[in-house]
């Protein structure tokens, strides 16, 4: 029996009995963590939400995507890159993350995300890359698919290159105080919230939990005592809130 058209990601007329497997193209599990790159743990649960069959596969080196960077979505179609575009696609299929939510609160989403995106996640890079006792962990979790003989040199430049990027962007601009006081301010934001509701915009996790939720796990992650891990594992209410999120939509 074929059947013409069947589901979401199939064009019509071509049969099929399976429904589309999707691949998530994923930095590897690190750290305790589903992924290193919280942005990729934010697209496992998109994923895990949307009802959609899908599976992982890592990979360590970006060059060849087409933002040059992870997550990536396969579908049956084409590559699907960034975060934010896959989570257009798969509301495009019928996905709805942020059910029930008003308009304000979308609102409130958006900015979460932008907050958790482009502020939490440099932070985080900043702790990971920056830190000379974190960096020999680093080298050998990121880099271990280079050949050992030329994987100092290599991972050094990356690194080099990474921290140069960091002061583009700004982060590394700041004291370490200075630092630690940007992102208070943002954990006052989302604790804000917490005080509220169990997830940042009410009783289950909508987008705005599977951006910030990923990024507090990052930074707390960590795998070296540094002031922004213990500042999260001190925090009583955003420790708890990551648990709750790792929990509510737990990923393989
Ligand atoms: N806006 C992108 C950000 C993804 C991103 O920054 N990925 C990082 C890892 S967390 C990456 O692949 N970096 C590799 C590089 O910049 O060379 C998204 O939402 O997916």
């Amino acid at each position: 029996m074929t059947l013409s058209v069947i589901r979401d990601g199939y064009p019509s007329g071509i049969p099929t009995m399976e429904p589309m497997m999707l691949t998530l193209l994923t930095y590897p599990s690190a750290f305790g963590l589903f992924s290193a790159s919280p942005f990729c743990v934010k697209t496992a649960y998109m994923l895990q939400q949307s009802g959609h069959r899908w599976q992982r596969s890592d990979m360590l080196d970006p060059r060849k995507m087409p933002h040059s960077k992870l997550p990536v979505l396969r579908t049956p179609e084409r590559l699907v890159p960034d975060s934010d575009l896959i989570r257009d696609w798969l509301e495009a299929q019928g996905a709805n993350f942020d059910t029930g939510l008003s308009d304000i609160q979308r609102a409130q989403s958006r900015t979460l995300i932008r907050m958790a995106e482009e502020h939490l996640y440099f932070q985080i890079v900043q702790d990971r890359w920056a830190n000379d006792e974190v960096w020999p962990i680093l080298q050998k979790t990121f880099f271990i698919e280079i050949p050992a003989l030329i994987r100092k040199p290599v991972s050094n430049s990356i690194r080099k290159s990474v921290l140069k990027g960091l002061v583009a962007q700004g982060v590394a601009r700041f004291s370490p105080a200075e630092r630690l006081d940007r992102v208070e301010r943002d954990l006052e934001a989302i604790s804000a919230y917490l005080w509220q509701s169990p997830f940042l915009l009410g009783d289950r996790p909508t987008s705005a939990d599977m951006s910030v939720g990923p990024m507090l796990a990052a930074m707390r992650a960590t795998p070296v005592d540094t002031p922004l891990t213990r500042r999260i594992k001190e925090d009583s209410l955003i420790n708890s809130y990551v648990d709750r999120m790792e929990k509510a939509i737990p990923l393989a």
